[in-house]
């Protein structure tokens, strides 16, 4: 199969590939998100790669899920992990090679399974052709990015020269100087990460271009890292830093700017996005409601979803530090899910997750992952995720129970978020006992320990040494032993899935939240037509009672499933949950 002779029909079809994809298909799909660094290593490097993949794709099958989300394996300075990519039409040779990809569509598509790629645009690789070129001064593609001069009156390169005081999500300043060009280029990630400048039409198209070159190949859609980022404020001014700090943080000033939906429509007219039915979902940290019922409207002509972070910040302290957390509010994380459920009522279309390689393990994080609730939480997180109305996303290792590890020091540490923070931390004078406390529990680290297959030498991820090491209790948290034991968290993800598949309500019924003020249960109830669902769940690591006649009678009820067999009396023990057919 080569590149770009393989048109994709207008019925959503892709003709390379033959797989259907009908209008809205993704309303009812599950998506199973893949990092690949630590999913599958198979020429013992110790890094995960496509052919690991490939060889377990029967476990995605088996599982029942509808759609692979692929972190990035374009070709990459690894400097965030492949997020900062310096050529998007090759793959990494860490992660094999671009017949490799064409073989895992195939093998993917051969079993129902859809790729959608990640696609990372608000920034390249500082190694990347394009900047390269950008970097020369007087060059064509100058404008590609944003450089600016020094501040006036300052010396460049000292501190405070800086064109504006901005930080960056991951280091102090979000301004890098260059000593060869003398002027700075904005990064609102890693200095290697210099973010495009999207006002440039050019840039644009060549962006377009590349997406279609990739749904030539057969992609199935596109995760949009960040997108919400890239229409920068005309005029970058300085911003009102938090007291004691030198750099104030952008975030509000750069996330969705003037042009972001004309920028969103522009390219899903040139790509095909809805041409080709493609599944589309907007990384958007910031975005409210209001934005994603304006930019999901199926109407609108931008995306299908958004990735929110509002239930991600629940738990995070008033510093906005997610290094320094705050204990769980069960009733706000409720109340939070259910304003997106009533906002994404009659337009447009939730995302639905608890973690991914930016977050902590769920079940570590909002459930219980003592050895004696590990299981029954992780099988109660998933029942209330999937209950939702909106597609689910399963992160890799979810549907097996995974927690968050023991690192011992920081030297175990290699996310470039987690080793900033410590660096910043410690060089404000943060107590290193209080940094390395935030680290074991917000750590992105903690979700891309490698993927635990079974019990023999690291998991039976690598032959090698892994990149990360593997959590400890892979010798009885690891997909061999959950796939062996029908009582297990594989069984119960791939019973919900498989009810989502069954069960009209599940997907499409009106969304209602009971018992919301209730700090140990959450009920949810869902209704299309004469169906009606029901969930109750205690997500608690305590026995909860359901109030005489707060609920409607279930002796007649159909079980669909539950975590702790057929029980329909007020009692629930700590993390059960029922799901019924009312
Ligand atoms: O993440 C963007 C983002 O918002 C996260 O960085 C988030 O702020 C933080 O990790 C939460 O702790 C995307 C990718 O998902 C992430 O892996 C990349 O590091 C980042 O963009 C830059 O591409």
């Amino acid at each position: 199969m080569t590149a770009s002779t393989t048109p994709t029909t207008s019925t959503g079809t892709s003709a390379g590939t033959g797989v259907e994809r009908a209008e809205g298909w993704w309303r009812d799909a599950v998506v199973y998100q893949i990092y690949p660094r630590s999913f599958a290593d198979s020429n013992g490097d110790g890094t995960g790669d496509l052919r690991g993949i490939i060889d377990h794709l029967d476990h995605l099958s088996e599982l029942g899920v509808d759609v692979v989300w692929l972190s990035p394996v374009y070709a990459s300075p690894m400097d965030d992990n492949g997020y900062d990519i310096s050529d998007y039409q090759r793959i990494d040779p860490l992660f094999g090679s671009l017949e490799d990809m064409d073989e895992l569509l195939e093998q993917a598509h051969a079993r129902g399974i859809k790729i959608v790629m990640d696609l990372v645009v608000n920034h390249t690789s500082d190694e990347h052709a394009w900047f390269e070129e950008s970097r020369r001064p007087g060059s064509a593609k100058r404008d590609w990015y944003w450089w600016r001069p020094a501040r006036e009156g300052h010396e460049p390169g000292t501190p405070g020269a800086e064109p504006t005081n901005w930080s960056s999500f991951f280091s102090p300043s979000a301004w890098q100087y260059d000593e060869a060009s003398g002027e700075y280029y904005l990064h609102l990630f890693t200095r290697k990460q210099p973010d495009l400048n999207w006002e440039n039409p050019e840039v644009r198209q060549a962006v377009y271009a590349m997406m279609r070159w990739w749904v030539d190949r057969g992609v199935d859609g596109f995760r949009m890292d960040v997108i919400n980022l890239i229409s920068k404020p005309v005029e970058l001014r300085d911003l009102e830093p938090e007291a004691g700090h030198a750099y104030a943080f952008p975030g509000a000033e750069v996330a969705h700017g003037p042009r972001l939906q004309e920028f969103l429509r522009e390219m899903n007219e040139a790509v095909g996005l809805d041409r080709h039915r493609l599944l589309t979902v907007g990384e958007m940290p910031g975005s409210t409601i209001e934005d994603a019922r304006a930019i999901t409207d199926p109407g609108a002509g931008m995306l299908n979803m958004v990735f929110t972070f509002e239930h991600m910040n629940v738990d995070v302290g008033p510093s906005g530090n997610k290094f320094d957390p705050v204990p769980l509010d069960l009733v706000a994380l409720k109340r939070n899910l259910e304003s997106w459920q009533v906002g994404l009522a009659d337009v447009g279309w939730n995302s639905l997750y608890w973690d991914n390689h930016d977050q902590p393990r769920a079940v570590s994080r909002f459930g219980d992952d003592s050895p004696e609730y590990r299981v029954a939480s992780a099988k109660t997180l998933a029942s209330v995720l999937h209950a939702h109305r909106g597609t689910p996303y399963v992160y890799q290792g979810d549907e097996l129970g995974m927690t968050n590890t023991q690192f011992v020091d920081i030297s175990s540490y290699q996310d470039v978020e987690s080793l900033n923070y410590h660096a910043q931390a410690t060089s404000l004078g943060v107590a290193a006992e209080e940094i390395m406390a935030g680290l074991a529990v917000r750590s992105r680290d903690n979700a891309r320990t490698p993927m635990q297959w079974d019990d023999t030498h690291q998991a039976g991820f690598t032959q090698g040494v892994p990149w990360l090491s593997v959590n400890p209790n892979y010798v009885v948290v690891n997909a061999k032993a959950e796939r062996q034991d029908p009582a297990s968290v594989f069984h119960h993800v791939r019973r919900l899935i498989e009810l989502r598949h069954e069960q009209p309500v599940l997907a499409e019924g009106r969304f209602e939240l009971l018992l919301g003020d209730d700090p140990q249960l959450w009920v949810v109830r869902r209704t299309l037509g004469e169906q009606t669902l029901l969930l109750v769940a205690n997500c608690s690591s305590a026995p909860a009672t359901v109030a005489e006649g707060s609920l409607p009678a279930l002796d007649a009820a159909q079980l669909l499933l539950a975590t702790h067999g057929d029980r329909r009396g007020a009692e629930l023990a700590p993390w059960e949950s029922r799901m019924f057919l009312v």
